[in-house]
């Protein structure tokens, strides 16, 4: 009796424990499966080289990461670390240095500058989503910016589902284009020659020689990852014949606009914008500062049944139509 009472009371027991167990096994597989955080080795080489910055084949004597104008799209999700290093080669002439505006780390010890010869590691976890910039900060960093060393650093949300999915995605980083490399005092009294969208003057603009486009599809939604390099100029990034659906300032989900018609972006920010093209057509996304606009920062959005899937930096480096 004793016994089939013990074996009862273990029974039950073992019973509750299987539902238990079963209740927090349920629990969990309906609760979001997060993403396993990861490490990233992010290499970057400072490549004093000479770009081409328009479609007649005009060359620049740019300061790049990885002789890229801008430097490569570094894309992680939030919660990844990052193991950074900066080579600068014995074969450059200046100091060049990194700045992620991703991180949350000590300026001095991790953005210094570094000789010809020497490289320089850090490491920072990416804690918050959102889009951007980096840079190097090398004195005087106003020229080591004009002369393009930037780029943008995406830190996808955790949860892929807090914002739309996008059905295109690219990423323009505007700045300004000074014809003379060496005229610091020029960049300091903001006389710029053109400004650029991805390193090139009209680079996304069909009708200008050497031109591209950004393609869609009719409907889709295309997120555009807009960071502000400058180094001086603010954008007031809009999209012509259109309304952006959505502005994300800084790219965080969270910090969500909607129905914009142009919105500012600074030097050293960024935002990320969506718009549902409704129609086929051509929309230019400008910055209506005109004098931006009209001196290069046109990206044509060319919207056709027959878009075909595209890089998220299409024509970086630029490679000119043969002749
Ligand atoms: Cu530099």
């Amino acid at each position: 009796m004793q016994e089939q009472v013990r074996n009862n009371k273990q029974g039950r027991s073992r019973c509750q424990t299987a539902s238990l167990l079963g209740l927090a096994l349920g629990i969990v597989a309906s609760m979001a499966v997060p993403v396993q955080a990861k490490t990233h080795d992010v290499q970057m080489t400072a490549v004093e080289t000479d770009i081409v910055i328009d479609g007649g084949g005009e060359k620049y004597a740019a300061w790049t990461f990885n002789g890229q104008f801008p430097g490569p799209v570094v894309r992680v999700t939030e919660g990844d670390t990052i193991n950074f290093t900066l080579t600068n080669p014995a074969t450059n002439k200046n100091p060049h240095a990194m700045d992620f505006h991703a991180a949350e780390i000590d300026f001095l010890k991790n953005y210094r500058a570094v000789n010809a010869g020497e490289s320089i590691s850090f490491t920072f976890v990416a804690k918050k989503p959102g889009l951007f910039f980096y840079h190097c900060g090398a004195p005087p960093m106003i020229q080591h910016v004009a002369r393009g060393m930037f780029g943008a650093i995406i830190v996808d949300p955790k949860d892929a589902k807090v914002w739309p999915k996008a059905d295109r995605e690219y990423v323009l980083v505007q700045s300004e284009y000074y014809k003379n490399p060496n005229d610091v005092q020029a960049m300091f009294d903001r006389k710029y020659d053109g400004v650029m969208f991805n390193g090139g003057i009209f680079k996304y603009h069909p009708f200008v020689t050497g031109g591209g486009k950004l393609d869609a599809k009719p409907g889709e939604r295309v997120r555009i990852y807009f960071v502000n390099a400058g180094p001086n100029e603010f954008s007031s990034f809009h999209p012509i014949g259109e309304i952006w659906d959505n502005v994300y300032e800084s790219g965080n989900p969270a910090n969500n606009l909607k129905g914009v018609q142009t919105y500012v972006v600074g030097p050293g920010s960024a935002a990320t914008f969506d718009v549902v093209v409704e129609s086929a057509g051509a929309y230019p996304l400008v910055t209506h500062s005109l004098t931006g606009a009209l001196r290069g920062a046109i990206a044509v959005l060319l919207a056709g049944p027959d878009a075909k899937p595209a890089p998220l930096m299409p024509m970086v480096p630029w490679e000119l139509p043969a002749k």
